[in-house]
C-alpha cells in the first residue's frame, strides 16, 4: 500500500512506518514545563483545580539559587512549573514576552544523545547539548532542540535513574493533597504558528523528527460564519506523540489562532489535551473545583448527536442528558466515538487552554465538533473584543 492510500483511509500509522527505521524512537511524553510568574501559586491552582499531586521540588532549600520548580503529577502526566528568583534569570524574558506558558515539551527516550544527534543532523537548532546529570540515585541525560517560537523539545533519558524526577530535585511532601480528577496521560499537544507557517512546521516535524502528517483540516472544513483556521496533525511512528499544528486563515473576523499569536507574541503551545477514562466524573469534579469551561453548545448541537452516532452504528454508553448538562461534546467516526470539552484559557492572556478527552475507539480530533467549539470560542473572543 502506498502512503497516500493509507492516508486516505486516515489512521494507518503502523503501516506508514512499517519497515522504515525509526531514527527517533519516542517512549512517550516525559514532562511539560511552564515558565510562570509565580510557581508557588500556579502549583496550588493545578493541585486544587485540576487534581495534580505534589511530586518534586527544587528551590532555595535544595540549593537552587536562581529558579524554583514545582513538579506535579497525575497518573502519567508530569507538569513542571518554573519561576525565576531574580531579575537576571533569562526566564524573565520569556515571561515578559509570552506571559505564563509552555516552554518545554519533553519527550521520553532511551538514548538522548542519539535523539539529539539525529535531529540536529537533520536541521534542528540546538538548545542544549546532551548533559549528564547525576546524584545518588543514578543519572539522567537531557538534550534539547528548538521547535516553533521559543518552545523546546527536550529529550530525556532516564533508564539509569531511580530518583524522584531529576537530579537536583527532592521529593515534595505536602500536607495539602487534594484528590485526583482522573486525568491519565497527555493525548496530544497543539502548536499555533504564524500565517503561512503551518507547512514549514509540518515539514520540520517530517524531516527533523521523522513524524508523519496523518490528518489534515483545511479552512473549508474548519470555519464558522466568522473565522477560520487550518490544522495538520503530526504523529510519531508508534502514535504515542501527536502534535497538531494550527495556522490562522482569513475569515470575516479575527481567527482565534491570530488572537493567540497576538497575545502570546509569537508561536507556541495552544492546548494540552489530557485523557480520562471517565469524562463525566472528571468534568463534574473539575467544574466543582472551579475549572472554567467554554460555554455549552446549543440545543441543536445535542439534537444532532444521536444521528451522528447512528450513522456509524455506535452506541453511546454515556447518558446524553448528563453530557449535555456538563457541556461535553461527542464526535464519531468509523472506528468509534470520542467525548471532549475545552477549558477557557488558564491565564489572563487568551493563550493556553486545556482539553479533556475520552476516546471510545475514535482516533480523530473531533472534527464534527469544530463548528460548535469555534462558535463557543468566538463568544469568548467577542466578550474580549478580539473577534
Ligand atoms: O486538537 C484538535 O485538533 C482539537 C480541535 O484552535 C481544535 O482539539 C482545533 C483547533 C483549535 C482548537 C481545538
Ligand atoms: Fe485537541
Amino acid at each position: 500500500m502506498s502512503k497516500t492510500e493509507i492516508k486516505s483511509v486516515n489512521y494507518g500509522l503502523e503501516k506508514i512506518f512499517e519497515g522504515a527505521q525509526d531514527f527517533l524512537p519516542l517512549l512517550g511524553t516525559d514532562y511539560v514545563e511552564f515558565y510562570v510568574g509565580n510557581a508557588k501559586q500556579a502549583a496550588h491552582f493545578y493541585k486544587t483545580a485540576f487534581g495534580f499531586q505534589s511530586y518534586a521540588y527544587r528551590g532555595l532549600e535544595t540549593g537552587s539559587r536562581d529558579q524554583v520548580s514545582y513538579v506535579l503529577k497525575q497518573d502519567k502526566i508530569k507538569l513542571v512549573l518554573t519561576t525565576p528568583l531574580n531579575s537576571k534569570s533569562p526566564i524573565n524574558n520569556h515571561i515578559v514576552k509570552h506571559g505564563d506558558g509552555v516552554k518545554v515539551v519533553a519527550l521520553w527516550v532511551d538514548d538522548a544523545r542519539s535523539a539529539y544527534e539525529e535531529t540536529v543532523k537533520r536541521g534542528a537548532k540546538s538548545y542544549q547539548k546532551p548533559k549528564v546529570e547525576t546524584d545518588e540515585y543514578g543519572e539522567v541525560i537531557r538534550a534539547g532542540i528548538y521547535t516553533y517560537g521559543e518552545t523546546i523539545h527536550m529529550f530525556v533519558e532516564r533508564k539509569n535513574y531511580k530518583g524522584t524526577f531529576l537530579p537536583g530535585f527532592q521529593a515534595w511532601e505536602s500536607d495539602y493533597n487534594p484528590p485526583s480528577a482522573g486525568l491519565k496521560y497527555i493525548d496530544h499537544m497543539v502548536g499555533n504558528v504564524g500565517w503561512g507557517q503551518m507547512n514549514t512546521w509540518v515539514k520540520w516535524y517530517e524531516d527533523v523528527m521523522g513524524f508523519e502528517n496523518f490528518l489534515s483540516f483545511d479552512d473549508k472544513q474548519i470555519h464558522t460564519e466568522y473565522s477560520a483556521l487550518m490544522s495538520k496533525v503530526m504523529s510519531n511512528g508508534n502514535g504515542r506523540i501527536k502534535f497538531p499544528i494550527n495556522e490562522p486563515a482569513k475569515g470575516k473576523k479575527k481567527s482565534q489562532i491570530e488572537e493567540y499569536l497576538d497575545f502570546y507574541e509569537g508561536a507556541g503551545v495552544q492546548h494540552i489535551a489530557v485523557a480520562t477514562d471517565d469524562i463525566v466524573k472528571t468534568v463534574s469534579q473539575l467544574r466543582q473545583r472551579g475549572v472554567e469551561f467554554l460555554s455549552h453548545p446549543p440545543k441543536a448541537y445535542y439534537d444532532a448527536v444521536p444521528g451522528r452516532l447512528e450513522a456509524f452504528s455506535h452506541e453511546l454508553r454515556e447518558d446524553i442528558e448528563t453530557l449535555k448538562n456538563l457541556g461535553i461534546m461527542i464526535d464519531a467516526d468509523e472506528e468509534g466515538y470520542l467525548l471532549q470539552i475545552f477549558t477557557k484559557p488558564v491565564e489572563d492572556r487568551p493563550t493556553l487552554f486545556f482539553e479533556i478527552i475520552q476516546r471510545m475507539g475514535a482516533k480523530g480530533f473531533g472534527a464534527g465538533n469544530f463548528k460548535a467549539l469555534f462558535e463557543s470560542i468566538e463568544r469568548e473572543q467577542a466578550k474580549r473584543g478580539t473577534l
